[in-house]
């Protein structure tokens, strides 16, 4: 990446995608650190910035800093915003073609040195003005844990970008990119890029160190294993009443990961339908 060329675009329509949540077996999440509308749909507008800056090779990612509770977990779907700058008076994109998706367990530590690799896919082919997703469920892509930092950490590897490796500046403003939102970002290590030269040098970045303040709207559906195993001091997915102990602590600190188990009520909301949801899935039982 060499710098944070950015472009101000309309992001319009950007996708309406509904996440699938009634699976019996299972507790989904979404993961998104960015603050687009959970479901995608920009009414009458998103707005975002166009990182023009990424040329082949390189990966921008999002990081999701999670706790052990969460893991092991299974990435069931990889949700992409993909855009060119077509308020500027671009027509269709011809680079949708992209190399892959590659899912880590961790943080980068530095370096060139990748995180853990759990999964890597074919090419893709994305859609742009939409938050294309990738459903990764057949694919048993489990995470079985998050490594120091509890965490995992998923991108998109270029191998077309809007900038060639060669020269380093923006030749096709046309291209399609990753978008990156405009409200900030709350924690500097949330977006990355895997840089193959640049100002900075190859490597593991922040995004941030780029000048980009925004979060990179790459989302992850999750589901976790065993999701009833709020307690792993006993072992790997064990059940027992301090399964119960440690999600009742969980309801009454508003956690996600309790608070979540239904959502029928909202996204974020703590209230009996956890607590039923909870016991449904103690008593299923693990795999
Ligand atoms: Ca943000
Ligand atoms: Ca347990
Ligand atoms: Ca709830």
């Amino acid at each position: 990446m060499r710098d944070s060329w950015k472009l101000a675009a309309c992001v319009a329509g950007c996708g309406a995608l509904a996440v699938a949540c009634d699976r019996a077996s299972a507790q989904e999440f979404l993961l998104m650190n960015d603050g687009f509308p959970a479901a995608g749909v920009c009414n009458p507008a998103c707005t975002g910035n166009l990182q023009m800056g990424f040329e082949e090779r390189e990966i921008g990612a999002a990081a999701f800093i999670l706790d052990e509770r969460w893991f092991p977990l299974q990435i069931l779907n990889v949700q992409i915003l993909w855009f060119n700058n077509q308020a500027g008076g671009c027509g269709a994109p011809t680079n949708n073609i992209q190399e892959g998706i590659f899912v880590y367990s961790d943080l980068p530590q530095g370096g060139v040195a990748d995180p853990h690799l759990v999964y890597g896919s074919p090419p893709i082919q994305l859609t742009a003005g939409f938050l294309n997703n990738f459903d990764l469920e057949s694919e048993n892509v489990i995470v079985e844990n998050g490594g120091v930092n509890d965490s995992i950490l998923i991108g998109m590897q270029f191998a077309d970008g809007a900038a060639p490796a060669s020269g380093g500046v923006v030749t096709d403003p046309c291209a399609a990119t990753l978008v990156t939102d405009l409200n900030g970002a709350p924690n500097p290590v949330l977006s990355w890029v895997k840089a193959t030269g640049g100002p900075l040098g190859p490597g593991w970045w922040p995004m941030s160190a780029f000048g980009v303040s925004g979060d990179i709207v790459i989302r992850a559906v999750v589901a976790p294993v065993c999701y009833a195993d709020f307690d792993k001091s006993a072992g790997a997915i064990s059940l027992d009443i301090f399964d119960f102990l440690a999600f009742q602590t969980a309801f009454v600190s508003n956690d996600r990961l309790a608070c979540d188990c239904d959502t029928g009520t909202g996204r974020g909301l703590c209230d009996i339908f956890d607590f039923l949801c909870f016991q449904n899935a103690f008593v299923a039982g693990c795999p």
